[in-house]
């Protein structure tokens, strides 16, 4: 009753959680491996004041590495292997950036991070142009509808014309494109950028500091500090392409923002915090807030004020010294609260959230309360799973994480027998975190699981990971299955395929009969031959 009447107090103030859900502003940054994400993310950080020495993704011995590549195979490579979440405030906002890795043998934890985001910032490198991953990822954000906000980075170098990298982006990718600012020059020569809101000019100037967040120069065009040095030909160039723009160009509305229709584009260069401070304004001005979710229950408004999210990430040994598993949660309705009694759908128990956490990259803060919009990470024992649902209302569900069928495959044989509890434990973490598919050879036992992976980075990552953080070393003998099916658990089926020399098969971390094939075409021989049908997901839900 106490309970009761507390909740209904607590509900009663709609105007709070309203605001509260308003103020935060959630989204993924994304493109092609190398565009610039990481090294764009940690200039927001730096501009919204979360850090105050911005760090470089190839950082030099006494250097600060960037922080949402926190890892150490990250910083070794200067590549992004998994998507980080960053939360912080800045003028009012709350604001979760989630860093994504562009290389396709990582897409599915890319994949499952965009559903966490109200709208996406997509990167464009200004000398390549639109390239093939960021078409991929721009087409999952566009099936969803978000907001897609363009940022086209690296000015400073020797760049395709801006008014081609417009054309280019409607052109490939088929959204009408909005310049919010317009470059001037390009790589030794570039200036600066012309705000077309503000009608201001901020001004490049190469070689200032690029770790700590002094605003550039600005001012109107007429100012002659700020047309000084930028020469007569590209100011007359200036006015040419924004008459251009003006008459020309597509009109801006804040609704087709919003519905997708329209990209906003920035140019800048994220290395040089150029046209970064300007990209930060806008984009806060015009990125949605919290967006409703569609689940069986039909859609499920923000504000609605029980508390409802979902798993959208796992990733364990963050932490160094804690050696702990982290699950990371979109909220999607109401309002959590430390301590609070949940209910795991998939289980249909309850669960005591008991230290909800605020991320930033690997460190964490314990949090009190946290609203819809946010990422939160739960310490996570082994019972949550990516996908799984916490709610105050049994039933619930989300539409379906994104899932992908693993192309590569390899046995992995632990080095010394004496590490195999580790090794196990190793191979069950890094399966729950969605980084390895794993599957068991019916003659072999879990000692020589078959892993599938989408890329062969994913083997890298994992032989790094197996033996930087549960100290075991492995043998990886790749296969040469380009394919996997799952098929009914039928005995006359399974003694058919078992004994036929074109597959092999396994079984799936829930018990699932699977089967390894070389490729598709024997696929379909041996589906047609025998009347088999072979599914490309698991087929059967299983709960525990
Ligand atoms: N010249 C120049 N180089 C840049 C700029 N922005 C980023 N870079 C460099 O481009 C490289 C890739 O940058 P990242 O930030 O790691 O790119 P990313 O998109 O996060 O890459 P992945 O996460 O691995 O897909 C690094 O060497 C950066 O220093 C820029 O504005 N100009
Ligand atoms: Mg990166």
């Amino acid at each position: 009753m106490y309970n009761d009447n507390l909740r209904e107090l607590k509900t009663l103030n709609q105007t709070d959680l309203k605001l509260e859900i308003n103020s935060r502003k959630t989204f993924a940054i994304i493109s092609h491996p190398d565009a610039g994400k990481t090294t764009l993310t940690e200039k927001l950080l730096l501009f919204g004041g979360a850090i105050r020495e911005a760090g470089s993704v190839k950082a030099r011995k006494t250097e600060r590495y960037a922080t949402s590549d926190w890892m150490d195979l990250e910083r070794q490579r200067g590549i992004s292997i998994t998507s980080s979440a960053l939360q912080f405030k800045y003028q009012g906002y709350v604001i979760n950036i989630l860093d994504t890795p562009g290389h396709q043998d990582f897409s599915e934890d890319t994949y499952r991070t965009l559903t966490a985001a109200d709208s996406a910032v997509m990167l464009i490198d200004a000398a390549k142009g639109v390239e093939t991953q960021t078409k991929k990822l721009f087409e999952v954000c566009r099936k969803r509808g978000i907001p897609i906000f363009t940022f086209i980075n690296k000015f400073d170098r020797n760049a395709k014309d801006p008014l081609d990298l417009m054309d280019e982006v409607e052109k490939v990718l088929g959204v009408e494109s909005y310049a919010m600012n317009w470059p001037i020059g390009m790589g030794p020569d570039f200036k600066g950028i012309y705000d077309r809101q503000t009608k201001q000019v901020e001004r490049f100037i190469e070689g200032s500091s690029k770790s700590s967040a002094k605003p550039p120069v600005s001012g109107a065009l007429s100012d002659p500090n700020v047309r000084d040095g930028i020469g007569e030909l590209l100011l007359n160039q200036l006015d040419e392409e924004i008459e251009l723009l003006d008459m020309a160009g597509n009109s801006f509305s804040r609704e087709r923002v919003d519905r997708g229709e329209v990209t906003p584009v920035f140019f800048g260069s994220a290395l040089n915090n150029f046209g970064v401070p300007n990209f930060l304004r806008s984009f806060l001005d015009l990125a949605p807030a919290p967006q409703p979710r569609s689940t069986n229950l039909g859609e499920l408004d923000p504000e609605t004020p029980s508390f409802s999210g979902y798993i959208f990430k796992i990733q364990a040994n963050m932490n160094a010294q804690h050696r702990d598993r982290i699950a990371f949660i979109r909220i999607c309705s109401g309002r959590y609260e430390r301590g609070m009694n949940v209910i795991h759908t998939r289980s249909h128990r309850r669960l005591r959230l008991a230290q909800p956490q605020q991320l930033f990259a690997q460190e964490r803060t314990i949090i009190d309360e946290a609203f819809a919009g946010d990422i939160i990470g739960v310490h996570d024992s082994g019972l949550l799973r990516i996908g799984d649902v916490l709610t105050e209302k049994d039933g619930l569900e989300f539409e379906a994480m994104p899932f992908f069928n693993p192309e590569n495959f390899a046995r992995i044989n632990i080095a010394n027998a004496l590490k195999r509890k580790q090794f196990i434990k190793g191979i069950q973490e890094l399966q729950e975190e969605g980084a390895i598919h794993v599957f068991r050879d019916l003659n072999v036992g879990v000692e020589a699981p078959i892993i599938g992976v989408v890329g062969q980075l994913q083997f890298e990552v994992l032989e790094y990971r197996l033996r930087e953080e549960y100290g075991v070393q492995v043998d990886i003998q790749h296969l040469p299955f380009e394919i996997v099916r799952w098929v009914e658990k039928d005995p006359k089926t399974i003694k058919l395929l078992t004994e036929s020399s074109m597959s092999t098969v396994v079984m799936d971390k829930d018990e699932n009969y699977a089967v390894l094939l070389l490729d598709e075409w024997k696929a379909k021989w041996l589906s047609d031959r025998y009347d088999i049908e072979f599914y490309l997901q698991p087929q059967v839900k299983t709960t525990n």
